[in-house]
C-alpha cells in the first residue's frame, strides 16, 4: 500500500476497495484540503483582492487534483480497488457561481494567480444557489434553483464575521474559504461571504422568492443579468454586503501585516471586477475616516490601491443605481458619493464624466474611472473603442489610466483536464514544457507538414466527438452521429451574440437542401445557452432553434443533412465535454459588441477553426494566425459604428430587397414550424427581425452563409488541409493563457509581492 492509499484508506475509516462513492469523494475533498494548506504561503509585500460578484468556478475535485500533482496516482488507486475516478467527479455538483465569460474569467484567474505563485485572493459573495438551472418544456425555457452546496462542501465555515450596516439595519456577513491551489504552486483562497440567516425555503415555484425578507434572501440567489426592478434593489444589497465585508477583511488582513492605513496601497491591491464591486470605493473612504484619516488623503489612498476592468461597452448593462435606491440601502454612503461627484465635476465640467447625472442616477463606471488609478478593457479591439469612442472623454481626462489586458483562460482546465487525449500527445511532441509556460505550444508549429501528427489529431478530434456524443446520449437521450461535422456556438443567449444569424444561417441550408443543392458534408449545429429570465427575445430565438430543430429531425430528406442540437443546462461541465469536440466555432457577434469573449479561445485551444466576426478577441486569434486558418465575416466594427452614428440602418430594406433573407425570416410562422412552434413567440421573433434587427443581423446574412460554407467545403474535401489549421490553431493559443494575462495585469498594475 503506498502512502496516499494509506492515507485515504485512513480519511475513510475503512479500505479503499470497501468506501461507497461518497465516502470515497468525501475522502478525497479532505485530502485535497490538507495537501492545499500544506501550500499556503506567508504573503509578503502587496496582494490582490479580485472582487467580483461572480466566480464561475465549475467542478472542483478533478481539477484540485491535477493542479496537486495526484490525478494519474489517485485515479490509478481507485483503479486498483475497482473504482472510478470519472464516477466521483460525477457526484460533486458544479457551482454555478456566475452567468458566464465575466465569472469565468474570475476563476480562470484565480488559477493562474496560484499557479504564477502570485499573492491573491478572489472576494465574493456564497450564494445558495448559482445560475439557474435550465430546463425545456414545450421546447421554451423553464428555470429551477440549482442547488450547489452539499453537506461535504469545498467552502470552509470560519468564525470571522464582519459587521455591515445596510437599510437601517445590521448584518453580520459570515467569511468562507475555498482554497485555490495552482498548478505546481501555492494556494490562495476564494474568500466568499454569506449570512447564517439566509432562509432556502423562502423559495416559491421555479427560482421565484419573497424579494422583501433581506436577512433570509440576501445570498439565496446569484442574480441573472437582468432582474426585475425588486431584484434591482436587492442586487444593491447584495453588493453592498460584498463590499463591505471585503474592505473590512482588506483592512484587517493588511493591519495584521503592519500596515497603518496610510500606506494602504504598498499592502492590498483590489481590483473591480466590472461595476458590481464599485461601491468598495465609498466603503474603503469612510471606514479610512473612522480610522482618523482626512477624506482628500483617503481618495488618494484608494485610487491608488484600486483599479477597475470593464468589460463591455453596452450603455444598458453599465449601472447606474437611482440615488433613491443608495440613499435606502446604504446611506452612510451617499455624503461620500456626493463629495466624490463634486470632485469628478471640479475635475471635468462635461456632463457625460459625472457620477451622478441630472436624473440622480449615480454612474457606477464614472466613479471607478475617477477613483481609481487604472481602468482596462479586455481585448486589444475593446479597449480602443473604449477609449475611442464610449470613454472617449475619459480618455482625454486622464490617458495614462487607460490600458488593455486582453483576456485568457486557464489551460489546466480547458486543455489539461476537458481533453487528456491532446494534452497527451501535445507532451509526446513538444515535452510538457506547454503546462506552465504556454509560449511552448509554439513548437507544435514544427510538425505542420508532417501528416502522421494531422492524422493523429484527427483521431483524437474524432474520439472527443464520440466522447461527447455517448454523454449527450447519457444525459440528454439525444443522439448524435459522431462522424459529422461539429459546429458549436455556446455562450449566453443575447441579442448582440447572435445566435439568431446561426438560425436563420440554418433555414436557408434547409431550403437548399430541399432545392437539392447538398451541402458538402453532413452537419450537426450545437448551441448551449441560457436566456436571462426577463430576456424575452433571447428566450424567443431559444424557442425559435428548438422548434428548428424538430422541423430537420422530422424530416428524412434534411436530417441526413443538417442536425440542430440545442443542448439543456449549458454550465461549466457541459462545456468541458463539448468544446474538446468541436470542428467549427461560431463566435458570430456584432463587430464591437462582444468585449472579448473567452469561449472563442477554449475552442481554439482544442483544434476548432472558427468561423467569426471581426470583434473581440477574434481579432487577435485572427492576427496570431493568419487568414487562411480562420473564416472571417461580415460589417467591420467601424463599420457598425459608423451605421450607429448614422442611424440610417432599416431592417425592412433588407428584408423586401433580398429574397433569401425574406425566405428565411417567413419560414418561421411558417407551416413547418408551426407544428411544433408557438405561433405567437415565434411572430414576436420575426417582428423583431423585420422591423428592428438592433444588432444588424440582416446585412451580415449573405457573408455568414457562404463563409460556413467555405468552411464547410474545407473540412469535407481536404481533411489534411483542415487538419493543418487546427494545428497551427493550437500551436497559436498559447498567447490567450490567463498566465499571460494574470502576468500583464501584475507588470502594469498590481506589482503584487512587492
Ligand atoms: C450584461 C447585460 C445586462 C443587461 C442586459 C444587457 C447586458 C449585456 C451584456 C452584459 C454583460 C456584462 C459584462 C460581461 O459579462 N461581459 C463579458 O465579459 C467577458 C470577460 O471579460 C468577455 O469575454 C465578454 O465578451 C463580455 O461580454
Amino acid at each position: 500500500m503506498n502512502r496516499l492509499e494509506q492515507r485515504l484508506t485512513e480519511l475513510c475509516g475503512c479500505p479503499v476497495a470497501q468506501a461507497d462513492d461518497q465516502t470515497l469523494y468525501r475522502a478525497l475533498l479532505m485530502l485535497v484540503r490538507e495537501k492545499s494548506r500544506d501550500k499556503c504561503q506567508v504573503v509578503h509585500g502587496r496582494k490582490l483582492y479580485y472582487i467580483s460578484a461572480e466566480f464561475l468556478i465549475g467542478k472542483l475535485l478533478s481539477n484540485n487534483l491535477i493542479n496537486l500533482g495526484i490525478y494519474d496516482e489517485v485515479r490509478a488507486v481507485l483503479q486498483n480497488a475497482g473504482k472510478d475516478l470519472a464516477r466521483l467527479e460525477e457526484l460533486e455538483a458544479e457551482p454555478s457561481l456566475g452567468n458566464g465569460g465575466l465569472g469565468r474569467l474570475a476563476a480562470c484567474f484565480l488559477d493562474s494567480l496560484a499557479t504564477l505563485n502570485l499573492p491573491g485572493d478572489g472576494v465574493g459573495l456564497r450564494y445558495h444557489f448559482g445560475l439557474f438551472r435550465q430546463k425545456f418544456v414545450n421546447d421554451r425555457q423553464k428555470e429551477t434553483p440549482d442547488p450547489w452546496l452539499q453537506q461535504e462542501s469545498w467552502a470552509e465555515k470560519t468564525d470571522i464575521l464582519f459587521p455591515v450596516q445596510m437599510g437601517g439595519k445590521e448584518f453580520a456577513a459570515r467569511l468562507y474559504r475555498l482554497p485555490v491551489t495552482g498548478y505546481e504552486g501555492r494556494t490562495n483562497y476564494l474568500n466568499l461571504f454569506d449570512l447564517d440567516s439566509v432562509d432556502e425555503s423562502l423559495i416559491n415555484e421555479g427560482i421565484s422568492f419573497d424579494k422583501t425578507a433581506l436577512a433570509q434572501n440576501l445570498t439565496l440567489f446569484l442574480y441573472p443579468d437582468d432582474s426585475d426592478e425588486a431584484g434591482r434593489k436587492l442586487r444593491v444589497y447584495q453588493q453592498y454586503l460584498m463590499v463591505s465585508a471585503a474592505a473590512q477583511l482588506i483592512l484587517c488582513e493588511s493591519a495584521e501585516r503592519g500596515c497603518c492605513y496610510h500606506d494602504l496601497a504598498d499592502y492590498a491591491a483590489i481590483q473591480i471586477n466590472d461595476t458590481h464591486p464599485s461601491m468598495v470605493i465609498p466603503e474603503l473612504i469612510r471606514l479610512l475616516g473612522e480610522k482618523g484619516i482626512g477624506f482628500d488623503e483617503a481618495v488618494q489612498i484608494v485610487t491608488d490601491t484600486c483599479a477597475y476592468t470593464n468589460h463591455t461597452i453596452l450603455a444598458e448593462a453599465l449601472e447606474k443605481w437611482p440615488r433613491a435606491y443608495l440613499e435606502e440601502a446604504v446611506p452612510q454612503l451617499m455624503p461620500i458619493i456626493e463629495k466624490l461627484d463634486a470632485l469628478a465635476k471640479e475635475r471635468c465640467d462635461d456632463p457625460a464624466c459625472a457620477i451622478i447625472d441630472e436624473q440622480d442616477r449615480v454612474h457606477m463606471a464614472h466613479m471607478d474611472i475617477h477613483f481609481t488609478h487604472s481602468t482596462n478593457g479586455v481585448a486589444a479591439l475593446h479597449t480602443q473603442i473604449l477609449k475611442s469612442s464610449e470613454l472617449a472623454h475619459f480618455d482625454r481626462l486622464y490617458p495614462e489610466k487607460f490600458n488593455n489586458k486582453t483576456n485568457g483562460i486557464t489551460f489546466r482546465r480547458w486543455l489539461m483536464s476537458c481533453n487528456p487525449l491532446l494534452t497527451d500527445e501535445l507532451c509526446r511532441l513538444i515535452g510538457d514544457g506547454f503546462k506552465k509556460d504556454a509560449s511552448q505550444l509554439k513548437k507544435l508549429l514544427f510538425y505542420k507538414e508532417d501528416e502522421a501528427v494531422l492524422r493523429r489529431l484527427m483521431e483524437i478530434k474524432d474520439q472527443n466527438k464520440q466522447a461527447l456524443s455517448v454523454w449527450m446520449h447519457k444525459t440528454q437521450g439525444v443522439s448524435v452521429d459522431p462522424t459529422r461535422l461539429f459546429s458549436i456556438q455556446s455562450k449566453r443567449l443575447h441579442e448582440y451574440k447572435r445566435q439568431q444569424l446561426n438560425l436563420l444561417g440554418l433555414i436557408h441550408q434547409y431550403f437548399e437542401i430541399k432545392a437539392g443543392h447538398l451541402p458538402p458534408v453532413p452537419m450537426t449545429c450545437f448551441f448551449g445557452a441560457k436566456a436571462a429570465p426577463a430576456y424575452t427575445i433571447a428566450k424567443d430565438i431559444i424557442h425559435a432553434l428548438r422548434v428548428l430543430s424538430n422541423v430537420f429531425a422530422a424530416d428524412p430528406e434534411v436530417s441526413r443533412w443538417l442536425q440542430i442540437v440545442f443542448v439543456e443546462n449549458y454550465n461549466v461541465t457541459a462545456a468541458e465535454k463539448m468544446i474538446p469536440a468541436c470542428d467549427l466555432s461560431e463566435q458570430i457577434s456584432l463587430a464591437s459588441k462582444e468585449a472579448s469573449g473567452t469561449g472563442n479561445m477554449k475552442f481554439m485551444l482544442n483544434g476548432a477553426l472558427t468561423l467569426g466576426t471581426m470583434d473581440g478577441a477574434n481579432v487577435e486569434i485572427a492576427q496570431l494566425v493568419g487568414d487562411e486558418n480562420i473564416y472571417i465575416f461580415g460589417q467591420s466594427s467601424q463599420q457598425v459604428i459608423r451605421r450607429y452614428a448614422a442611424g440610417d440602418y432599416s431592417a425592412r430594406e433588407w428584408y423586401e430587397g433580398d429574397p433569401n433573407i425574406r425566405r428565411a425570416i417567413d419560414f418561421l410562422t411558417g407551416e413547418q414550424m408551426l407544428k411544433t412552434g408557438d405561433r405567437e413567440v415565434l411572430r414576436r421573433l420575426q417582428n423583431e427581425l423585420i422591423g428592428k434587427d438592433w444588432f444588424q443581423t440582416l446585412p451580415d446574412f449573405n457573408a455568414y452563409v457562404l463563409r460556413r460554407r467555405q468552411a464547410m467545403e474545407d473540412y469535407a474535401v481536404s481533411p489534411m488541409l483542415w487538419a493543418k489549421k487546427c494545428l497551427v490553431n493550437i500551436a497559436q493559443a498559447g498567447y490567450f493563457s490567463s498566465d499571460r494575462t494574470i502576468a500583464d495585469y501584475d507588470r502594469d498594475i498590481w506589482h503584487l509581492g512587492q
